[in-house]
C-alpha cells in the first residue's frame, strides 16, 4: 500500500487507503500526542545544535499504553500493503513500538544491539531468522535517516532484505530523499506539516508558530540529491611519494620513500622461533619487503650482535625493521622498557607500537627515548582479532591523539581507516595485520583479510602478513606474491 500524503489541512491527503484505521483515528492520534507533551512548541536546542520550533520526543508514549497501542496500529496500517517477513525497530525510541507491532499482528521481531559498532566481529542482530528474509525497520521519527541506516547496515550485514522503513513522523528534512537514494521507501504516518495542520485547526498551535515550523523545515533540509555520494567525495588516494612530502616523522617519511622506490608496500610478520630463523627469513624476503617485524620476545636468544647482523640485512635488501612490542604502560616505564633491558629495542628497530591505554604519557615517554634516533611509533587503533575492544570511540581517540603528535607517531596497525570519522593527515601511515591470500581465520581468534580488500576498500597502505609467507615452502616465493597482490592493490586504489 503507498503511504498515504499528509499535506497540512488537505482533506484528500488525509484520508487513509484501507484497513480498519479511520482519518479520525489519525486526527485523534495527533491531539493525544500533543496532549501528553510528545509534541512541544516553544525553542529547543536540538542535538546539532540548531535551534528548533518544534520539539517531539516519542519516549513518553511507553507512559500511557494507549498511545502506544495507537502508535503501533497506524504504522502497521501504513504498510498493510508491504510484504515483509521480520520486523527490526531503531533502537531505543521505537522498540516498544516494534515490540507493540509484532504482538498486535504476531509477526517476528528481531532486536539490533545499539553498542555494537563492529559487527563483524561480534553478534549485532539478536533473534531468529535466515539470510535472505526480508525486514521491515520501524522508526519513531525520521529526520535525515542516519539512525535508519545505522540500523540496515548490520541487518544487511547478516544477508537480510531490507527495503521499507516505517516510522510515525517524518520531519520533511530530507530523510525521505535520503532513504530514496539508499534503496528503502519510506512508509510515515504522519508528516510534520500533517501535524502542524492538525493542530492548526484545533486552535492548539498559533498561525505564527505553524508558520515558523514551516519555514524551520524549509531551511533545514539534510539531504541534497544533486550533491555526489559521500564515496565519491573521500579524498583522492595519494601516492606515497607525495605522502613521504607530507611526513612530519622522519621514520614515516623514510617508509613512504623506501615503499615507492622498492614498489613494496608488504610487511612480513617473522613470527619464528630461532634466530637462525629469523635471518633465514629476512634473507629470503628481504628483496621483497618494505619492513620486516619482529616479536624480538619469541626468539631463542638475543645479544647485540645479532641485532647487527639484522640490520646488516635491513641495510642490504632495503627494508625496515619494527619491533611490534606493544607498549601499554605509563610513561615512566615504557621509558626503560623501550631504551634498557636485554633487548634495548631502540637501538636496533626503526619503529614499534603502543597501546593508547594509558594515556598520550606512553607517547611522551616512548618519544624521550626515539626521538632523537630518529624512530617512528605506530599506535594501536583497532586490532584485527576476534572480539577486539579497540572499535568506535577507542579508535577515534587513537587517530586523534596521533595527529596531535605526528612529530613521533608516523602512524597506526588498524583494520579500516576508511570507516573513521577522524579525517587523518595523507603523512600518517596506517599498516594492517590479519591479511591472507584467502580471507578466513585461525582458531584463537585472528581473522584474516585479502590484500584487495584491506588496501581498496578498508583504506590501509601496508599489508602486514605473518603465517601466509612464514610457514610457506618457499617464504621466498610466497613474500614476492605477496608484495605483488599488495602492490597491486595499491595501484588499483590510487586510480579509483
Ligand atoms: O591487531 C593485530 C596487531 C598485530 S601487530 N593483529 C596482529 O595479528 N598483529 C600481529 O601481526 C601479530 O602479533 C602477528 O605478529 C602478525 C600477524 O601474523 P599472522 O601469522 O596471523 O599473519
Amino acid at each position: 500500500m503507498p503511504g498515504i500524503d499528509r499535506d497540512v489541512g488537505t482533506a484528500a491527503a488525509l484520508k487513509p487507503s484501507e484497513g480498519s484505521v479511520s482519518e479520525k483515528d489519525f486526527e485523534e492520534l495527533v491531539l493525544r500526542l500533543h496532549e501528553i507533551q510528545a509534541v512541544k512548541f516553544g525553542s529547543f536546542k536540538l542535538k546539532s545544535g540548531l535551534m528548533s520550533p518544534i520539539y517531539i520526543d516519542l519516549r513518553v508514549i511507553v507512559s500511557y499504553p494507549d498511545v502506544l497501542r495507537r502508535v503501533a496500529e497506524v504504522m502497521w496500517h501504513q504498510v498493510s500493503g508491504v510484504e515483509f517477513e521480520l520486523m527490526c525497530g531503531v533502537p531505543y525510541t521505537a522498540l516498544p513500538i516494534a515490540t507493540c507491532m509484532s504482538l498486535l499482528h504476531s509477526t517476528p521481531m528481531l532486536m539490533r544491539r545499539k553498542e555494537v559498532k563492529d559487527y563483524g566481529t561480534k553478534k549485532a542482530i539478536e533473534g531468529a531468522f535466515q539470510k535472505g528474509q526480508s525486514c521491515l525497520i520501524v522508526e519513531d521519527l525520521v529526520t535525515s535517516g542516519a539512525s535508519v541506516m545505522e540500523t540496515v547496515e548490520p541487518l544487511e550485514h547478516e544477508g537480510l532484505k531490507v527495503a521499507d522503513v516505517v516510522v510515525l513522523i517524518d520531519r520533511e528534512q530530507g530523510g525521505a530523499a535520503r532513504m530514496a537514494s539508499n534503496g528503502l521507501r519510506l512508509h510515515s504516518a504522519f508528516t510534520l506539516s500533517f501535524i502542524i495542520g492538525v493542530l492548526r485547526r484545533h486552535d492548539l498551535v498559533s498561525e505564527q508558530v505553524a508558520a515558523d515550523v514551516k519555514a524551520f523545515i524549509a531551511g533545514n533540509q539534510t539531504f541534497d540529491a544533486s550533491a555526489p555520494k559521500p564515496a565519491a567525495t573521500r579524498p583522492k588516494r595519494i601516492p606515497f611519494e607525495e605522502r613521504a612530502q607530507l611526513a612530519q616523522n622522519a621514520c614515516g617519511k623514510r617508509l613512504f620513500e623506501l615503499m615507492a622506490r622498492k614498489r613494496s608496500n608488504l610487511a612480513v610478520a617473522a613470527d619464528v622461533g630461532t634466530v637462525q630463523e629469523v635471518l633465514r627469513i629476512a634473507e629470503a624476503a628481504g628483496p621483497h619487503i618494505a619492513v620486516l617485524k619482529t616479536h624480538v620476545d619469541i626468539f631463542d636468544e638475543w645479544n647485540s650482535g645479532i641485532a647487527a647482523q639484522l640490520r646488516k640485512l635491513a641495510e642490504e635488501h632495503d627494508f625496515m625493521i619494527f619491533e611490534d612490542r606493544k607498549f601499554a604502560d605509563i610513561g615512566n616505564t615504557v621509558v626503560s622498557q623501550y631504551g634498557g633491558g636485554i633487548y634495548r629495542i631502540a637501538d636496533w628497530s626503526d619503529m614499534t607500537n603502543a597501546h593508547l591505554v594509558p594515556g598520550t604519557g606512553i607517547i611522551d615517554g616512548l618519544k624521550t627515548v626515539g626521538g632523537p634516533k630518529g624512530c617512528g611509533l605506530l599506535l594501536l587503533a583497532e586490532m584485527s582479532s576476534k572480539g577486539a575492544l579497540a572499535t568506535g570511540a577507542y579508535t577515534e581517540k587513537v587517530a586523534e591523539a596521533a595527529v596531535a603528535n605526528q612529530d613521533f607517531v608516523m602512524g597506526f596497525i588498524c583494520q579500516t581507516p576508511a570507516k573513521w570519522s577522524t579525517q587523518c593527515p595523507p603523512g600518517l601511515i596506517h599498516m594492517t595485520p590479519g591479511v591472507q591470500l584467502a580471507s578466513g581465520g585461525d582458531a584463537l581468534g585472528q581473522q584474516y583479510n585479502t590484500p584487495e580488500h584491506v588496501i581498496g576498500s578498508g583504506g590501509s597502505d601496508v599489508i602486514i602478513v605473518g603465517r601466509g609467507i612464514i610457514k610457506a615452502q618457499d617464504p621466498g616465493a610466497a613474500a614476492a606474491e605477496y608484495k605483488e597482490a599488495g602492490w597491486a592493490a595499491y595501484q588499483l586504489a590510487l586510480q579509483s
